[in-house]
């Protein structure tokens, strides 16, 4: 019997070895030999990596149609079809203070928000052209100003979400891999493009909407190999507010001048979703976006919405790969967020209230992440997420660290284990029903552990 359950607990660690590979191919990051971040830079990193879970979200005229963010390019309208749409969409249910609020009850502890998508409509008051939200709707008010005022007052930060693609500008030229004829020239101005339009509108969005968390690039993808003046962009908003963290999706590895990796409907390095890279930089945080039904712009026919309880895997998963979780929601023309999200961001609220040590402020684990589940780390606990394991015992490959005990997160049971150099050993609490995680805390010794002792 002795004999039996020493295999297999040989097995089982050597199965998590070989299963767990390192989390990120730790290869040197790249590139960044020029770019040294300020002190307020390296700060907001911190401070962004223990925020862990984030609010997304894609709103503009495109929620009129209720098809999505990108109904512009799918139902190939043309420019002038397209300039319609503004002039119906009138949010009156727009409310900042309950857009805040629902974030912060779900646990989120910032907002990143479209300032302008891919159809280039600027969501906010711009003065480099009119075609923005006060000029051109019945609305005539500038939701990103009402929003920043109230994130700053509920105490969240706020980012911006800006698409360097723009489908509606026609000096965006020559165009880009997603271009259609929807009537634009056969001409334009880039150089006009980046540094006059999208420089103009960055330093609008981070002069006039107070402490801006982050700029969140999106559409370099469009044109791989255009020059899109980064060098100088990241610069100018570096400049503007030092603390400002730029986080491109442009699915490539990190430039200079980036600050945060971000990785989209996916887990950093896995690329499940088929257009990210599998190199994750050892320096930047990290993010991992995702949504809460399959679209990200409000679609009124997508009913594939997630339960809360995958929502809460994703996170613990993300928190695992050292990554952050930035969920997104896409409200409606009213300006409502559909009950539907509401009460999925409720329930992951409310699990994160009892859950939430265990990822808030919390570091990848020592442990790789694995289909058992993933460990997280701050200070002297270790948090060991068990998400999928029936069995009573858990075998994990060493961990460098003395452990002086391990307890429940949730009702402080105290959790009966063995350590020697070949690894560690838990006997796992039972499942409750429904259980999406268990939580394992093992309170760690500051010093590195001596070679094999067994208790
Ligand atoms: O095309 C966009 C899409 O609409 C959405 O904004 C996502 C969010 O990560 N990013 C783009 C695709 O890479």
């Amino acid at each position: 019997m002795l004999k039996q359950l020493s295999a297999w607990l040989c097995c089982l660690l050597l199965e998590s070895t070989m299963l767990l590979q390192p989390v990120a191919a730790q290869q040197p990051h790249q590139g960044h030999a020029a770019y040294q971040p300020s002190p307020e830079n390296l700060k907001a990193r911190q401070e962004y990596q223990d925020a862990k879970f984030g609010m997304f979200i894609h709103w503009g005229v495109y929620s009129v149609l209720g098809g999505g963010e990108w109904i512009f390019h799918d139902r190939k309208l043309t420019v002038h079809e397209y300039e319609h749409l503004p002039k119906f969409f009138d949010p009156e249910k727009f409310d900042a203070r309950s857009w805040v609020a629902l974030a912060k009850s779900a646990g989120m502890k910032y907002i990143t928000i479209t300032s302008r998508h891919h159809d280039g409509f600027a969501m906010f008051d711009s003065k480099i052209s009119d075609w923005n939200i006060v000029r051109r709707t019945p609305y005539g008010k500038d939701p990103l100003k009402m929003l920043a005022e109230e994130c700053h007052r509920q105490g969240i930060k706020l980012f911006f979400y800006y698409s360097q693609l723009d489908w509606h500008n026609p000096d965006y030229y020559p165009r880009g891999e997603t271009a259609w004829d929807n009537g634009r020239p056969d001409s334009g101005n880039w150089n006009a493009y980046l540094d006059d339009y999208m420089v103009g509108q960055l330093r609008e969005l981070l002069t006039n909407y107070g402490p801006i968390g982050g700029i969140w690039f999106d559409g370099m993808w469009d044109k791989p190999n255009a020059d899109w003046h980064l060098e100088k962009t990241y610069a100018l908003i570096h400049q503007l507010q030092p603390a400002t963290l730029i986080i491109p999706n442009h699915h490539l590895t990190p430039k200079p001048g980036e600050d945060v990796q971000t990785f989209e409907r996916d887990i950093p390095g896995q690329n499940t979703a088929g257009f990210n890279t599998k190199v994750v930089s050892d320096q930047l945080p990290l993010e991992s976006s995702n949504t809460l039904n399959d679209s990200w712009g409000f679609n009124i026919g997508d009913h594939n919405f997630k339960s809360p309880e995958q929502v809460e895997e994703m996170l613990v998963r993300s928190a695992g790969y050292n990554s952050n979780l930035l969920l997104n929601i896409g409200p409606m023309p009213n300006g409502e967020i559909q009950e539907e999200f509401v009460t999925r961001l409720h329930a992951v609220g409310e699990w994160m209230s009892r859950f939430g040590d265990s990822i808030y402020g919390t570091r990848g684990g020592p442990v790789p992440p694995a289909d058992w589940g993933v460990t997280t780390q701050k200070g002297d606990k270790v948090y060991v997420h068990v998400l999928h394991w029936d069995a009573p015992l858990l075998a994990l490959p060493p961990i460098q660290k003395e452990i002086a005990n391990a307890h429940e997160l949730v009702g402080g049971a105290m959790v009966q284990f063995t350590q020697n150099s070949q690894g560690v050993v838990l006997t796992l609490p039972e499942a409750s029903k429904n259980a999406v995680d268990r939580v394992i805390v093992l309170t760690v010794a500051a010093q590195t552990r001596e070679p094999t002792h067994a208790r």
